[in-house]
Order: C-alpha cells, then sequence, then structure tokens
C-alpha cells in the first residue's frame, strides 16, 4: 500500500493547548506524524509519494469559501492585533446569538468559525492543513486509479472540522473532502468509517442530509467524551439522508469484544449500502495506553481491524486523524496497515 505524505504537516506546530483551564503542553504534535513515518518505512509497506496540488475548488466543495479565507489570514490578523504565538477563540455565537452576520472583529470572528478553546490556530496552521487536504485528494487518485488501497499521512486531523468551523484540532475535513471528490469523479456512492475514539460531528454534519454518502462512527459516548455535542446513536440522518448516518457510542473502558462488535454493526450498515468507495477515518486514540481517550485496543486487535477492513472488500482509502500515544502511534497504524495488506 502506498503512502502519500504531507511533508508540510510539521508548519502547524502548537506548543500548548487549554486544558481544565491552564494552557498544557500540545498533544497534537508533529511527532505524531514523525513517529509513523518513521515506522512505516521499517515495514516497508510501499512507496512513499508527494500529494499533487489540487487546488482550492476541491476544499471548497465541503468548506465555505469565506471559511477557508478566514483561516488562511487568522494568524496574520491575530499578530497584526498584538497576538503573541498561537491564536485562540474566546467568545461563540451559542443559542439566541447570531451567526449570520459575519462581525469585523477579528475575536468575535475567531468564535464564529470554531467549536472549541483546545484547538490552537498557529502560523502554519494553513499550510498544513492544506496541504493535508491535498495529500488526502492524491490518496484518493491512488484508489481511483484502481490501487485497493493507499493511505493518507497527515496532520493536523480533520474530522471535527465542519463547513465552517475548526476544532477538535481540526481545520480542513479531510474525509470529506476526498469523500466529495470522490462523487464528483462520478462514484456513485461512497461510505466513511469513522474508527477514531471521538465521534467525527464535522464530516457527519457535511452528509447528514444525504443519501451518496453514508457515515459510519464507533466512538467513545458523547455523554462523557468530546466533541460532547453530536454522536449520539438516535442521530440517523436527514431529509434525504434519513437512514444514511450510523452512530455506535461506546462507554469509556469499553471491551474490546464490545467494541469489534460495534465495528461489526457498523460495518453491516454500510455493507447493505454498497459503497463504491471505503474511506476510513483512521485515528488510532483506541489505543489503551492514549493519554487523552479510554478505550483499550494495542497491535493484535489493530491488526485484527485492518484484516476486517480488508474483508470489506471495497477500495479503501485511510486518512490518518487522532491518536496521541506518540511513541505507540507508529506501531498501532501500521498494525492497521499490515493487517489489512496480509489479509
Ligand atoms: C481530535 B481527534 C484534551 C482535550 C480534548 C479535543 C480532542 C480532539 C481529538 N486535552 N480536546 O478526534 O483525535
Ligand atoms: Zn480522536
Amino acid at each position: 500500500m502506498h503512502t502519500i505524505y504531507n511533508a508540510e504537516h510539521g508548519a502547524h506546530a502548537a506548543t500548548h493547548e487549554f486544558f481544565r483551564g491552564r494552557l498544557v503542553p500540545a498533544f497534537e504534535v508533529p511527532a505524531r506524524a514523525d513517529y509513523i513515518l518513521q515506522a512505516l518505512q521499517a515495514a516497508r509497506l510501499g512507496d512513499l509519494r508527494a500529494p499533487v496540488d489540487h487546488g482550492r475548488a476541491p476544499l471548497e466543495r465541503v468548506h465555505a469559501a469565506r471559511y477557508l479565507r478566514f483561516i488562511e489570514g487568522a494568524h496574520a490578523e491575530w499578530r497584526a492585533l498584538g497576538g503573541e504565538g498561537d491564536a485562540f477563540p474566546a467568545v461563540w455565537p451559542v443559542r439566541s446569538l447570531r451567526s449570520d452576520v459575519e462581525p469585523a472583529s477579528f475575536a468575535a470572528r475567531m468564535g464564529l468559525y470554531s467549536m472549541d478553546s483546545g484547538t490552537p490556530l498557529t502560523a502554519g496552521s494553513w499550510s498544513a492543513a492544506y496541504a493535508g487536504a491535498q495529500a488526502s485528494l492524491t490518496a484518493l487518485d491512488l484508489v481511483l486509479a484502481g490501487q485497493r488501497a493507499a493511505y493518507c499521512l497527515t496532520r493536523p486531523p480533520g474530522h471535527h472540522a465542519g463547513a465552517d468551523f475548526f476544532g477538535g484540532y481540526c481545520f480542513i475535513n479531510n474525509a470529506a473532502v476526498a469523500a466529495q471528490a470522490a462523487r464528483d469523479a462520478g462514484l456513485a456512492r461512497v461510505a466513511i468509517l469513522d474508527v477514531d475514539y471521538h465521534h467525527g460531528n464535522g464530516t457527519q454534519a457535511i452528509f447528514y442530509d444525504r443519501a451518496d454518502v453514508f457515515y459510519a462512527s464507533v466512538h467513545g459516548d458523547p455523554q462523557t467524551e468530546f466533541p460532547f455535542f453530536l454522536g449520539h446513536a438516535d442521530e440517523t440522518g436527514a431529509g434525504a439522508g434519513q437512514g444514511f448516518n450510523a452512530n455506535f457510542p461506546l462507554p469509556v473502558g469499553v471491551a474490546n469484544d464490545d467494541w469489534f462488535a460495534a465495528l461489526e454493526q457498523a460495518l453491516a450498515r454500510l455493507t447493505a449500502f454498497r459503497p463504491e468507495l471505503l474511506i476510513v477515518s483512521l485515528g488510532v486514540d483506541t489505543y489503551g495506553g492514549d493519554p487523552i481517550s479510554h478505550f483499550k485496543l494495542d497491535e493484535p486487535e489493530f491488526r485484527r481491524l485492518g484484516a476486517r477492513l480488508a474483508a470489506f472488500g471495497a477500495p479503501t482509502l485511510f486518512l490518518q486523524e487522532g491518536g496521541y500515544a506518540t511513541e505507540a502511534i507508529g506501531r498501532n497504524v501500521v498494525a492497521v496497515l499490515t493487517g489489512f495488506e496480509g489479509a
């Protein structure tokens, strides 16, 4: 399996994030991708290839143009106003406040275009995220050209980013950009399976009222886990998309057998959908040693996951999402990908 590697990922390098009212060392760091790269090379999984620039148009198919322009210029605006280091939002248009008027104030627009204060916007966030979207589009090209699977190694992750907001470490929704590009290339039905510990609220929301992209997710119950405000089992789609969204929230500390049972239910739904492409939002923060998550998968389970996804039988695009146990992340990703290849 070939890897498309976003070599610009290191441009997004936050030092700190807000956690329990304090700035703590960031979890979503460049070393994550560096460790994965090392492990991939040691495993000799396939070629490493560079992204091809597909331009801005495929990003604008899922994100609002004014949101993308905001992200592109936000850190320069922050600096021009005297902001030091990374930019953070501090005010949001919650219920009863208006989000249809774009304020002139930079601080207000930071809130309009974000969902949390846990996502530092850095000088290089745009260039890293833009290159990551290009990497996901390039990996999609490999699969559209007939490869059975491809892996996109990128960060920051994407699945929390909505059509017009960033959050949960995410700025551009790589899975959504790739799914829409696949549709635009002529595929009729695209499945997104999100196995990251966290529910991909952005991906779900982008396709919630559509029957052509099925979103299925196995994740920590939003009653206690980020993103808290989406990811419940009763979210089944809306309008034409009714029946094309499936969530499998699981309690903290769930047994691995129960995690795989939920995965089976998700795959059963996707099998009935008969997708022409499977996009896997591959977070390995389901690992037992993850510092911000509470599932218990380990290397054998990651290998089993890869083998199970191979048995699903669709052309498969793996996109890197979360995973914060930095020293184990490479081993865990390689276990999924070699499990897939070996099956
Ligand atoms: C992104 B992805 C921990 C706070 C958690 C949000 C987690 C985003 C996870 N300090 N902040 O789904 O892996
Ligand atoms: Zn996650």
